[in-house]
Order: structure tokens, then C-alpha cells, then sequence
């Protein structure tokens, strides 16, 4: 049952403890084949949140700029999205297309993700899925405008996040963690995927 804010939809603890634990077990395996890695901002400010990607594209960037690559920096393709992540996504997108990009954002003590807009896929019209693991994050969001005002929560790990229509362009951020709020990874941490459709054919 969501719950409606921004027109996002908010599907608090749709994740049991056993989806959870078993979606950690399929990213250990993602990130065995595209390890996590420290992106810079093409300004050359180190993001502090670390990243990595499953799907036909993955979300980069560095000096030369934001965008989507079909391999990891590193030069191997990105691995592919797991099965479990594909099902929640067709569950709650309900349309006859596949995300092309599953980001892996990995935040450790003291990450956080500055107010963004999420803006450089080809096509908007398709929504923007996100799954929360781990440890308690406060999440802002605001209008299409940056100087809309804003509303914040706390998501936490299992908390599924659905923005689609005129949220696909709202502008977000993380402020902060709850370091070792939750048990679910071993060292304390958050991870939050997102999964998005990148453009018809590109
Ligand atoms: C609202 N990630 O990867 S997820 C990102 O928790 C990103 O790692 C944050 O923002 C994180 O771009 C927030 C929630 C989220 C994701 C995409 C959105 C909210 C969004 C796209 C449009 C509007
Ligand atoms: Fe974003």
C-alpha cells in the first residue's frame, strides 16, 4: 500500500528481512564482478558515496563529465541485473519494458548525496525505482524547481520508493545517515539502488 508524497509513491517496508538478506547476497556478487569505485564530480570533487552498476548501462562520472557507459571503468561490461531486483521492478512499474540501469550507491559512515535533479537519461516518460538495504538515511525531496520547498524522511532498510510522473524530475538528496541503525550489513552502511530506463535504443 504506498503512501502518496510529491507525487512519489512510498512503499514502506515492502522488503521482509528475508528479500532483504537475499538481495545483499545477489549485490555481493555484483560488485565481485563491477567493484564498487570512488567517482569524482566533473568538477574533480570526490563523491563520498561509492558506486558501481548492474544492466546494459551503467551511471558514470568523472573529469569528462555525467553519463551512461556500457562498461565499468575498470573495462568490463556491467554485470547483469538480478532476477529478484527485474521482479520487484516489473511488479511495481507494470510496463512491457526492462530497466537498462541498475545504479549500486553504497554509503559508508558519513555519505551523503547533495540536491539533484536525475537527468541524464534519453527519455523521462518511464519511472525511477529505488530500494533501500541498511542502515537509516534522511531523504529530501523538493518540486521540479530548485527553489521549491522541501520535505524530508527517514528511509529505512526494506523501504521502496517509486517516482514516476512530475516526481521523476524532483529534485533529491541524502543529508545524512543513521550509521549502524540496522544490522542487515555486517560493517554498518547503506545501500540504495536505483533502477532506471536510460533511452529507446541508445
Ligand atoms: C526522486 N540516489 O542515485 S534514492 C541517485 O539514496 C540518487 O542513493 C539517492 O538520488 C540514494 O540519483 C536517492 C531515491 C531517488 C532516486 C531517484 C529519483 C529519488 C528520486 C529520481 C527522481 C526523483
Ligand atoms: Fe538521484
Amino acid at each position: 500500500i504506498p503512501v502518496e508524497i510529491r507525487g512519489l509513491r512510498y512503499f514502506p517496508g515492502l522488503l521482509d528481512p528475508d528479500a532483504q538478506q537475499s538481495l545483499v547476497a545477489d549485490l555481493r556478487k555484483v560488485v565481485a564482478a563491477a567493484p564498487l569505485y570512488a567517482p569524482v564530480t566533473p568538477g574533480g570533487r570526490p563523491m563520498s558515496v561509492r558506486m558501481t552498476s548492474a544492466g546494459r548501462l551503467g551511471w558514470i562520472t568523472d573529469a569528462r563529465g555525467y553519463r551512461y557507459e556500457p562498461r565499468h571503468p575498470a573495462g568490463q561490461p556491467w554485470p547483469a541485473i538480478p532476477p529478484d531486483v527485474l521482479a520487484l521492478w516489473h511488479s511495481l512499474v507494470g510496463l512491457p519494458r526492462e530497466p537498462d540501469c541498475c545504479l549500486v550507491n553504497f554509503y559508508g559512515e558519513g555519505a551523503k548525496m547533495g540536491l539533484h535533479q536525475d537527468r541524464d537519461e534519453g527519455d523521462f516518460s518511464f519511472p525511477v525505482l529505488s530500494i533501500n538495504l541498511g542502515d537509516e538515511a534522511l531523504f529530501r525531496i523538493g518540486g521540479t524547481d530548485r527553489k521549491d520547498p522541501t520535505e524530508s524522511f527517514w528511509l529505512k532498510s526494506g523501504d521502496v520508493l517509486l517516482m514516476g510522473g512530475p516526481a521523476r524530475l524532483a529534485w533529491h538528496g541524502i543529508d545524512r545517515l543513521r550509521f549502524r541503525s540496522s544490522r542487515l550489513l555486517p560493517g554498518g552502511g547503506r545501500i540504495n539502488l536505483t533502477l532506471r530506463v536510460v533511452a529507446d535504443g541508445s
